[in-house]
C-alpha cells in the first residue's frame, strides 16, 4: 500500500513517511513459471550433468538463435565474458571505436584485452553512436567499432556499416539492453559481424547470470565456442587461448523458463511504459524517451530525460526526492566510462570531446518497471515527480538550505 502525495510537505525528503513501504528497484528480476523452473533443475540434477554443453544449454542456443535470427548462438557465463570472447573471436587488437554512455562493462571487455577504448560522442536524439563523428577517430591502430544499442534501440547500423566496410575494421554491437527487438524488421542480433547479449538477473529475460554471442559467421563462431571452454578442440587438444565462459545447466533452465515467458514480460514492460507516459505526459521538462512502435521493442528500460535547462531542479535532484520515497531510480549510465578508471585517468581531456555524453549522462534517469511494478505503484512514482516539479521553486529552496545534511544519491 503506497501513502498518497498531495502536499509538498508530505514528500519523504520534507520529513513524510515513505510513499513505499519498501525499495522498488529498477532491475528486479522477473520469475517466470516456478513450477517449470523446478522442472528443470530436477531435470539436470537427475542427469548429473550441470556445466559442460546439457541439454538445457544447446535448447537455450536453439531458442536464443531463433529470437535472433541467426544461424549460431554460443552461451556464456555472462554479457561481459560474451563481449570479451566475441571482441577475441573478431580479432581485435590496437583501438576499438565505442560509446561512453554505455556500462562500463563494454569498455572493460576491451581494456582487459590490452585493446584501447577510443570514446566516440553519441547523437542527442538516439542516445547511440553517432556515426558521423565516427570516422575521425579512426587512425592506422583501429581495428573495429563497438556500437551499443543503448535502451535496446537500434544503432545507426547502415552508417556503421558502412564505415566499417569503408576501412575494413570489425563492426561488433553490444546489445545486452535490445534481446526480441528490431530494426527496421529485422531482428537485433543479426547486425554486424556478431552481436552480444547479457541475460542478467536485472535483464527482461534472465537466465540469473549469462550472456551469448549472435552470428551469421559460422568461422566466427566456431572460434568462440572454443575460446569459452579455455580453447579445448577435444579431450587433450587445446587449439587457442581460451578462458571459461561456459553457461551452467541451471542459469539455462533460468534462460528457457524466462523464454517461456518472454512476449508476457514485454507486454507487462510496455502497459507500464505507456502508463508512465500518459501520466507524466504533461509534466514539463521530464521528457519519456519514446520506442519506435514500428519496431519490436522490449520496452525494459523507461528512461526519463530530465531537462534542467527547463526546471530549477536537476536529475540528481529528483533521484533523490524518488530514493527518499523508497523509488530507486537509477542514473544509468552515470558519470559515462570516461569519468571511470582506468579511462579517467588514462584520457583526462576526453570529456571535451564528448559534450553530447556529458549532457546526458547528467539528465538521464530509469524508473523501475517489469512485472513486479504495479500500476499503482507507477501512479505513485509519476505523483511523486509531479508534486516535485510542480513545487520546484520551493523544493530547490529547501534543497539548497540542507545541501550539507542530505546524504549524496548512490
Ligand atoms: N553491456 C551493457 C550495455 C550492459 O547494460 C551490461 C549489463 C553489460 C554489457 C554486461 O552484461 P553482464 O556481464 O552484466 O551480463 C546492473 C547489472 O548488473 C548489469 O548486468 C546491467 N548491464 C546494468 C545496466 O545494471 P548495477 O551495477 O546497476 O547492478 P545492481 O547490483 O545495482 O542491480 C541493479 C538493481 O537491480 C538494484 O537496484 C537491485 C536490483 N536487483 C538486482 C539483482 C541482481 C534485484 O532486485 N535482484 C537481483 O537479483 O548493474
Amino acid at each position: 500500500m503506497s501513502v498518497l502525495r498531495k502536499r509538498l510537505i508530505d514528500l519523504a525528503i520534507l520529513n513524510g513517511e515513505p510513499a513505499l513501504p519498501v525499495k522498488l528497484h529498477v532491475g528486479s528480476p522477473n520469475i517466470g513459471d516456478r513450477s517449470r523452473l523446478m522442472a528443470r533443475i530436477q531435470d539436470a540434477l537427475d542427469r548429473r550433468w550441470l556445466s559442460n554443453g546439457g541439454v538445457h544449454v544447446r535448447e537455450f542456443e536453439r531458442r536464443v538463435a531463433q529470437v535472433a535470427g541467426v544461424r549460431h548462438c554460443i552461451a556464456m557465463c555472462n554479457g561481459t565474458v560474451a563481449l570479451e570472447i566475441a571482441v577475441r573471436a573478431r580479432g581485435l587488437t590496437g583501438e576499438v571505436i565505442l560509446p561512453s554512455f554505455t556500462f562500463v562493462a563494454t569498455a572493460h571487455a576491451l581494456r582487459s584485452q590490452g585493446i584501447t577504448p577510443v570514446f566516440c560522442d553519441i547523437d542527442p536524439r538516439t542516445h547511440n553512436l553517432d556515426p558521423t563523428r565516427v570516422e575521425s577517430l579512426i587512425t592506422s591502430r583501429t581495428t573495429g567499432i563497438l556500437g551499443v544499442h543503448v535502451w535496446g534501440r537500434s544503432c545507426d547500423v547502415e552508417a556503421l556499416d558502412e564505415i566499417a566496410r569503408k576501412h575494413r575494421l570489425g563492426l561488433l554491437f553490444d546489445a545486452a539492453h535490445a534481446f526480441g527487438c528490431s530494426h527496421k524488421g529485422r531482428r537485433i542480433g543479426s547486425w554486424g559481424d556478431a552481436e552480444v547479449y547479457s541475460f542478467h538477473a536485472t535483464k527482461f529475460v534472465n537466465a540469473c547470470e549469462g550472456g551469448a554471442v549472435v552470428t551469421n559467421d559460422s568461422d566466427l563462431a566456431a572460434r568462440a565456442e572454443l575460446m569459452r571452454n579455455f580453447g579445448f578442440a577435444g579431450y587433450d587438444r587445446v587449439v587457442c587461448l581460451g578462458t571459461n565462459g561456459k553457461m551452467s545447466e541451471l542459469s539455462a533452465a533460468m534462460g528457457l523458463t524466462s523464454l517461456d515467458s518472454m512476449d508476457e514480460f514485454i507486454e507487462t514492460n510496455r502497459r507500464n511504459y505507456q502508463q508512465y507516459r500518459r501520466e507524466l505526459a504533461d509534466v514539463p521538462g521530464l521528457e519519456i524517451v519514446a520506442y519506435d512502435e514500428a519496431d519490436r521493442n522490449n520496452y525494459q528500460y523507461v528512461v526519463v530525460v530530465v531537462n534542467d535547462s527547463l526546471l530549477e531542479l536537476s536529475r540528481d535532484d529528483l533521484v533523490r526526492v524518488l530514493h527518499e520515497e523508497n523509488v530507486i531510480a537509477r542514473r544509468y549510465f552515470y558519470p559515462g566510462c570516461h569519468h571511470m578508471e582506468p579511462y579517467r585517468s588514462e584520457s583526462p581531456y576526453v570529456h571535451m570531446c564528448l559534450p553530447h555524453t556529458e549532457i546526458l549522462a547528467r539528465r538521464v534517469m530509469c524508473l523501475p518497471t517489469g512485472t513486479t511494478v504495479t500500476a499503482e505503484a507507477i501512479s505513485t512514482v509519476c505523483r511523486i515527480l509531479r508534486l516535485a516539479v510542480t513545487h520546484q521553486r520551493e523544493l530547490r529552496r529547501f534543497l539548497d538550505e540542507y545541501r550539507d545534511d542530505l546524504a549524496s544519491v548512490g
